[in-house]
């Protein structure tokens, strides 16, 4: 079919998917091969490889194109590429890769998705590489951090056979390659076409500045997020994707499309501007909007940013001439209440109201189940957000106890149990100590490794019942502060997490003694045993502290109760 659009990065659109008999034959051949499991980061990168949106990339980097890629953003060929896409393996597999070698890729499910055909094997210098592609060291940001510490030491590189792109189930009508979008456009008579790059949902000021943006270049507008790997703690894509097309409707008719793209992001900031430049390209658009710190992580923990403001847009700007991509400059647009619109914030004049909401406020907003304003959101926008974010009271969340044995943990969580389930609401399940090590932990003694992955334990089942909007009460002694962080960190980002200390002195839970343990631990009979011969460590980040020692168990319930209240976990509406 003629066409006009946009030509792909470096003259033609890879697909690396072979033919049905070449299929069979490298799966028969496979059977010889190693194999290695792709990481989901891999597996993004693989399949942008075979669609042919990394084209002019026939594979994961050899070295000399990775060399020249962090040494001055371009392929050995010398065409412009700002970001390595390699893949890092364990030196046990690199050991038996010899160039001439095929490797077995695989998805999770151990289904062969591409033969790699081994052209070099070799070990990273990573901190030059993270230098390099993202400009600093720090750790701080993710995509240092992954290089740093997450990938594999070894890197293969290679041409690559495909057999079949990564399965996926969701969204299938939106997940189209650059061969099919470029198709769509065609069809539609698109020729300048700007694509909108988000990891984010898309409020009214999202909206109004893509549509300027389509309108001023005169381009039709390609709504394009990224659903493979964005930033850690991002929206999930699910709920993002509901939101954009709860949005689509909005726009004037037949002038926008929704496409999702599987990327790994690296937030690489003014590089990752150019690489995203390249990857629409090659999905046949001509224009790219990019914003203020556009796929940059933020700040640091001393609030240092990253990059400035304006670095991507500038660095993309160098090179859009060569690129045959043009850089749309995204202006910020506010909400001028007086003239009852959104205008970019360079054309308000001094003194206007202008009225923006903070995502920090988003958020508070959604857990206090308040109302999001429609000058900031589109209502069927701000229904899917709150669809996926209840209000804290229908929240799940968990309630963490940590104490001496005999401290009274038990008792309490027992009442605090009755409480919970006289509210109703949501179930509530009480995982107390005793009872875990009975059915979850039964192999298990007291080393500390042994009472680190009893707690592993409870923190797993506690997050699947927060994360399913119930309640789950536990009652270990948990007397290790670095696991008992680990497993605050993993509950935290699925439901709330509240630590209750219970501070009762040890002498007062000798002196009580319910159990005989502490003379038996005295004695010696019982060894490593907590407070007496094994240590515990008093949390420093403890929501509530309870001594028991002069408050019965029914006041240290209500005492936890209020503050449950106080942090809108439970309220009126229970
Ligand atoms: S841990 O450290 O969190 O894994 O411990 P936990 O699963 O809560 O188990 C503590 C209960 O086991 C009994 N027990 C011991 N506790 C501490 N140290 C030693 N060595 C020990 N051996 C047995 C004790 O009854 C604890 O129950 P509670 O209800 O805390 O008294």
């Amino acid at each position: 079919m003629p066409t006009h659009l946009v030509e792909p990065h470096g003259g033609t659109l890879q697909n690396l998917i072979v033919s049905d008999e070449q299929r069979e034959k490298l799966q028969a051949e496979s059977r010889d091969w190693p194999s290695w499991d792709l990481t989901p980061r891999q597996l993004c990168d693989l399949e942008l490889l075979l669609n042919g949106g990394f084209s002019p990339l026939t594979g994961f980097m050899g070295r000399a194109d990775y060399d020249k890629v962090c040494e001055s953003m371009r392929l050995a060929d010398g065409t412009l590429w700002p970001i390595p896409v390699t893949l890092d393996v364990t030196a046990e597999l690199a050991e038996t890769l010899k160039p001439g070698a095929t490797l077995a890729l695989r998805d999770p499910e151990g289904v062969m998705l591409a033969a790699l055909n081994v052209e070099g094997v070799w070990q990273p210098d990573r901190e030059a590489e993270a230098m390099a592609a993202f400009g600093t060291d720090n750790r701080e940001h993710p995509g240092v951090a992954h290089v740093l510490d997450k990938a594999h030491p070894f890197y293969v590189g290679g041409r690559l056979d495909g057999l079949q792109h990564p399965s996926h189930y969701d969204f299938r009508s939106l997940r189209l390659t650059p061969e099919e979008l470029r198709a769509a456009f065609s069809k539609l008579g698109w020729r300048r076409v700007v694509a909108f790059q988000t990891r984010n949902p898309m409020h009214r000021a999202h909206y109004e500045l893509t549509l300027r943006a389509a309108k001023e270049a005169e381009t039709n507008l390609l709504i394009h997020p990224v659903v493979g790997m964005t930033k850690p703690g991002d929206l999930d894509h699910y709920t993002r994707v509901r939101c954009y097309q709860a949005l689509l409707s909005h726009y004037p008719r037949n002038t926008v499309k929704l496409a999702l793209l599987p990327l790994a992001m690296r937030m690489a900031g003014p590089r990752e501007a150019i690489w995203h430049a390249i990857i629409r390209k090659n999905y046949g658009c001509t224009h790219l909007i990019v914003g203020r710190d556009h796929a940059g992580p933020g700040s640091d923990s001393k609030g240092k940013p990253f990059y400035g403001p304006y670095d991507a847009q500038e660095l993309l700007q160098k090179h859009e001439e060569e690129l045959g991509v043009t850089m749309v400059p995204f202006k910020m647009v506010v909400y001028v209440e007086e003239q009852g619109t959104h205008i970019p914030m360079d054309e308000v004049s001094e003194g206007t109201r202008t009225l923006n909401l903070s995502g920090t406020e988003l958020r508070e907003r959604l857990a206090r189940g308040q109302e999001i304003p429609s000058w900031f959101t589109f209502p069927e926008v701000a229904e899917e957000l709150q669809r996926t974010h209840p209000p804290r009271h229908r929240q799940g969340f968990t309630v963490f106890f940590t104490g001496l044995s005999g401290s009274g943990k038990s008792t309490i969580a027992n009442v605090l149990l009755v409480k919970l389930l006289e509210l109703g609401g949501r179930p509530v399940t009480l995982l107390d100590g005793d009872i875990v090590r009975k059915n979850l932990s039964s192999e298990l003694g007291f080393s500390k490794e042994h009472r680190d992955i009893n707690i592993r334990r409870i923190g797993f089942v506690a997050s699947e019942i927060s994360q399913n909007g119930g309640i789950a009460i536990c009652a270990p002694i948990a007397p290790y502060e670095r696991v008992r962080r680990e497993v605050r960190q993993a509950i935290d980002k699925l439901g709330g997490f509240i630590l209750v200390h219970v501070a009762t002195p040890l002498d007062v839970c000798e002196q009580r003694d319910r159990k005989g343990m502490y003379a038996k631990a005295r004695a010696g009979i019982i060894k490593e045993f907590t407070g007496i011969s094994d240590p515990y460590e008093e949390p420093t980040d403890a929501d509530v502290s309870i001594d028991t020692t002069e408050m019965s168990p029914e006041e240290a319930a209500n005492q936890i109760m209020l503050h449950l209240e106080g942090q809108g976990y439970i309220g009126v509406s229970d």
